[in-house]
């Protein structure tokens, strides 16, 4: 049966239909596979039902991408390209409060998130690069660097309208064109993002968005007519992925999981610490991929460090995604709850203390309270393999030497955090840490001007800046 949860305030200001279809050369259609319903996290009630693509539909799609390419976005000079990317930034904007009530009743998300993060996040993504349409000559790759042609996309739930700006908006600057598949979770801020292609006006076929599961993607990267494969998502599928494209001669990007080391110096300034522990493993419930759900603190500051987290940890108000209090929201779906509840019994088993803050939790719902194991090992499960929710796991050292090994004993690669009054040690240790990024003295920052990307099982390749651009360019 279908239930429309949300107060119908948020279902008004989300805009929210009943049924969505998918996006394909510039028109709204059916698919031919079968509808998926996507659930509001929060309440487990269906928000709306969605056309899903079949194989013959990502064919259809792929082949409007090419027409698009060949007769028109390939062939178009930067600074016209630009002039889209510009308005579809507008438009972001200009659609903010839509975009970030219906992505916060998708996905889980605090509104107090999607609002003031992954909404104008996207747009800064498309102005950033409108600004790269036109200048790519002197982007550093060439005097005439050229677009690949169709590039495929698969995009994860954890920040649904963000990994997609981070993906179309460098594809359509070089003169890319997309086809780009949501996660099945969360299919809707996608297909709002359809729409205001149409509302830009982009030419037909320039993006295209296959709502769909696991099957639409696989369809869609090992499609023969597509130039780009882009994938940010789980380290297994990534491999699946590579594995296909193995011999294809075609180019890959992957951005995959990670289990960032947020590293704690006896010298760091506490307060500012625990703000940025709390940031780097609450933010967004944990649900993502350069989380810091690995601290490692200096023993002598271990016992002070832990008390003042555990005090500010039991203020976060968990529940509501739409209260613009609430601090962390629901868990995106009842499998990642279930992952999350699986490796928090096993840190138990394994030995480690589990504090859960005594906040109160909604009574329906997924959610699940900020949780912090300490006296975890290098050895245990909680320590190696990423949660991807609410759990921090915290481990000691006692020398700068000492933290720099454990840091770098995992095998991803995506980012870390180092808190230290110096300078010196800063600089020291972002040279040793393997993480694509290293943030010092703050944590989960993003901007589009800064390459993020991982080393190892975490994927290769950057988004965002210059050195994004090159995943999308031919030298
Ligand atoms: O990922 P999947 P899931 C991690 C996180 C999480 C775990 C599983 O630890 O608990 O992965 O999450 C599409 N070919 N991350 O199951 O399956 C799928 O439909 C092509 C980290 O959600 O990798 C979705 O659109 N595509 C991560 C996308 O891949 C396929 C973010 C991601 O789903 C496919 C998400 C296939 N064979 C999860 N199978 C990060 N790096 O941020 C699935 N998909």
């Amino acid at each position: 049966t279908f239930e429309y949860a949300p107060a119908p305030e948020s279902r008004e200001l989300a805009n929210l239909r009943t049924s969505y279809q998918m996006f394909v050369d510039g028109k709204f259609v059916d698919g031919a596979g079968k509808p998926l319903k996507s659930v509001n996290p929060a309440t487990e009630e269906v928000l709306a039902e969605v056309a899903t693509a079949s194989s013959d539909d990502v064919d259809l799609a792929v082949r409007a991408a090419r027409r698009a390419y060949d007769r028109v976005w390939g062939r178009m000079p930067g600074a016209e390209r630009g002039k889209y990317l510009f308005r579809i930034a507008r438009l972001i904007q200009e659609r903010s409060r839509e975009l970030a009530v219906l992505e916060s009743l998708d996905n889980g998300k605090p509104i107090k998130e999607s609002r003031d993060t992954d909404v104008p996040t996207a747009a800064a993504h498309f102005f950033h690069h409108a600004g790269w349409a036109d200048k790519l000559d002197y982007a550093g790759y060439g005097p005439e660097p050229r677009p690949l042609g169709v590039a495929a996309q698969v995009i994860p739930w954890n920040f649904p309208l963000l990994m997609l700006a981070w993906k179309i908006a460098p594809a359509l600057a070089c003169g890319n064109t997309v086809v780009l598949k949501p996660a099945e979770t969360t299919p809707l801020t996608a297909l709002v993002f359809a729409d205001i292609c149409r509302q830009a006006e982009l030419p037909p076929g320039v993006v295209n968005i296959l709502p769909g599961a696991g099957d639409v993607g696989a369809a869609l990267v090992s499609h023969p007519d597509v130039d780009k494969v882009a994938f940010t998502g789980s380290t297994e599928v990534g491999k699946e992925i590579t594995r296909t494209l193995a011999g294809t001669g075609r180019r890959l990007t992957l951005e995959l999981g990670g289990k960032a080391a947020n590293i704690v110096f006896d010298d760091a300034p506490l307060d500012q610490a625990v703000e940025g522990i709390v940031n780097g493993i609450f933010f967004n419930q944990g649900h993502v991929c350069c989380a810091g759900s690995r601290l490692l603190v200096q023993e002598s500051v271990a016992e002070e460090l832990l008390a003042r987290l555990r005090t500010r940890i039991a203020t976060l108000r968990v529940g509501d995604p739409l209260d613009k209090n609430t601090d962390v929201g629901a868990i995106n779906s009842r499998e990642q709850l279930n992952k999350i509840i699986e490796l928090s019994d096993a840190g138990d088993a394994e030995g480690a203390q589990r504090w859960t803050s005594p906040c109160p939790l909604p009574e329906r719902g997924l959610f699940f309270a900020p949780t912090v194991f300490s006296e975890v090992q290098q050895s245990m499960r909680i320590a190696k393999e990423e949660i991807f929710g609410p759990v921090l796991s915290v481990l000691t050292f006692r020398t700068p030497d000492e933290a720099i090994t454990k840091a770098n004993n995992t095998p991803y690669g995506l980012s870390a955090g180092v808190w230290t009054e110096k300078g010196s040690r800063i600089l020291w240790a972002a040279q040793r840490l393997r993480a694509g990024v290293v943030w010092a003295n703050t944590f989960n920052r993003f901007d589009p001007t800064a390459p993020f990307g991982g080393y190892r099982e975490s994927g290769f390749g950057r988004e965002g800046g210059r050195a994004g651009l090159e995943a999308y360019l031919d030298v």
